[in-house]
């Protein structure tokens, strides 16, 4: 167990070398802090950028774009692949500012980085990729068919938990694409913003791309909204609460802008009784309690079936009261801090209705590290054995609770399952063929991630990401979701000589 942490001034210097080798010069500046939420305290000031700089970014990105968009798409990918190489020089700087920042314990941090780059590789295949289809035409001597082409400036607004990944996701994909990016982060990570950025910035030098392919813009939601409102804002990416994509999606519906919603979770994990139990402890722990519960993908809710309910839960207690907590750059933590004194707040406060609408802490819930560190927010994960689905259990906190409930049939568990406003990411525990069919069946799960005997979090890029209902209905990374960084143009030719009209009109 962790009982020491770094002090702010070690990680201070942590983060400028590893900015420093990156080429980052850290912009002294008033108007907002970095910080880190492994002490709390605040590490730079920061310059955010002014209503000019917005406008000179959206100036900038749109006359890019008009070069960028006739560039072939393979030479577009060369940018994509440098990328990809300097995230690789740098995977070790890029992880620790991802742990600095965002509190990730190393290998988490590690894996972040790595799912950029997997992503930079993906987008390069998708380079020569973008392939739309030829139909069959119902008129002789006709040829249709559907071509896809650049859209425009992307703006990416993007959270602090994964501060970069999502980024990387959107950025490395738009560009291949034809697309140019406006970044706006998360005011809580502006130091990995920076890094991505000029990271970026490298690789368009070394591969001789325009530079304004992108451009970030930190600072607080004015910049933000200045994209969301902004008619050269062709899709605004956005990752976040359901309330902020209640407020992003409307608006750019009505400048009839394109939007990519990334929002709420509140993921679902059924265990049935043929379940592995090993294989579910360790899957439901490190997607519950991992991360210190702050993924879009974190294991919410836990619907286990009636006869195995007792020692499943006996297990999973056992298991939360070993956790390591603490130090995120101590390799034997497995739980780091929460990003704020605020999220633990609001935990607090889940908890506090969770008690009153019935609900029975079983394990954790304590804060730790508060003498060490009291701007901190070190929290052991908690379980919370609940008879229904109450409005707390309803909602998403941002922190490390899992809610027990039990079932008796399947058709119940499903039920609960999808009786909650969100749709990301779901899970079934099963050996039983039929049970795991069903659940990924039209009449299962109702989220856009459904897996068998894994837990919901830590997807694949290869495979899109995004969830339905609050969720917001998006489509990042993998699959076929670049088609949303694209726009498509069907093309009817006919090189008949004569004119046949469709739906055999005849006409003259
Ligand atoms: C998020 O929490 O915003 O599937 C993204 C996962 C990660 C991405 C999570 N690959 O958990």
């Amino acid at each position: 167990m962790t009982t020491t942490l770094p002090t702010t001034e070690d990680l201070r210097a942590r983060a400028r070398a590893g900015l420093e080798r990156i080429g980052v010069t850290v912009p002294d500046g008033p108007d907002f802090q970095a910080r880190t939420p492994i002490t709390g305290e605040h590490l730079f000031g920061l310059a955010a950028a002014t209503a000019a700089d917005t406008e000179a970014a959206l100036t900038a990105t749109r006359r890019a774009f008009l070069t960028w968009r006739s560039t072939p798409a393979p030479r577009r990918g060369e940018l994509v692949r440098r990328l990809g190489e300097l995230l690789r020089d740098h995977k070790s700087d890029l992880a620790d500012l991802v742990t600095v920042e965002a509190g990730k314990i190393r290998s988490e941090a590690l894996g972040e980085v790595q799912e950029m780059i997997d992503i930079c590789d993906f987008a390069v295949g998708l380079s020569r990729q973008l392939y739309g289809r030829t139909i069959a035409s119902e008129r002789p001597g006709h040829r249709l068919a559907e071509t896809w082409h650049p859209l425009g400036v992307v703006g990416v607004i993007s959270a602090f938990n994964f501060p970069a990944a999502v980024w990387s996701w959107n950025t490395a994909v738009a560009l291949a694409c034809g697309d140019t990016v406006i970044w706006k982060p998360s005011a809580l990570t502006p130091l990995i913003s920076l890094a991505c950025d000029r990271l970026l910035d490298r690789a368009a030098e070394d591969v001789d791309a325009p530079r304004d392919v992108h451009r970030l813009l930190l600072g607080d939601r004015t910049v933000g909204e200045k994209l969301v409102d902004d008619p050269r804002v062709a899709l605004v990416s956005a990752t976040g609460s359901t309330r902020m994509g209640r407020e992003v999606g409307p608006r750019v519906a009505a400048r009839f802008g394109r939007s990519l919603l990334e929002l709420g979770g509140n993921n679902a994990a059924v265990v049935a009784p043929s379940a592995d139990l090993d294989l579910a402890v360790q899957s439901i722990v490190f997607a519950a309690a991992g991360t210190a519960g702050q993924r879009c993908t974190t294991l919410r809710r836990l619907i286990v079936h009636r006869d195995i309910a007792d020692t499943l839960i006996q297990r999973l207690t056992a298991a939360y009261h070993k956790l390591p907590i603490g130090d995120p750059f101590d390799e034997t933590t497995l739980v780091g801090p929460l990003i704020s004194t605020t999220a633990l707040d609001g935990m607090q406060d889940a908890l506090t209705r969770a008690r009153a609408q019935g609900g029975k802490v079983l394990a954790g819930g304590n804060q730790r590290l508060a003498d060490a560190a009291p701007r901190a927010a070190y929290v052991e994960p908690v379980i919370v054995r609940v008879d229904e689905q109450t409005d707390v259990v309803r909602e998403e906190t941002f922190a490390p609770i899992l809610y027990v409930l039990t079932y008796d049939t399947l058709d119940e568990a499903i039920a609960l399952h999808n009786d909650v406003p969100q749709g990301l990411s779901s899970s079934i525990f099963t050996r039983d063929q039929q049970e795991a069919e069903l659940f990924l069946s039209a009449e299962g799960s109702d989220c856009g991630i459904t897996n068998v005997n894994i837990g919901t979090s830590g997807a694949e890029i290869g495979g899109a990401f995004g969830g339905e209902k609050e969720t917001g209905g998006g489509r990042e990374s993998g699959s076929d979701a670049w088609r949303a960084y694209m726009r498509s143009a069907t093309n009817t030719v006919n090189y008949s000589g004569r004119l046949a009209l469709a739906q055999n009109v005849s006409f003259l």
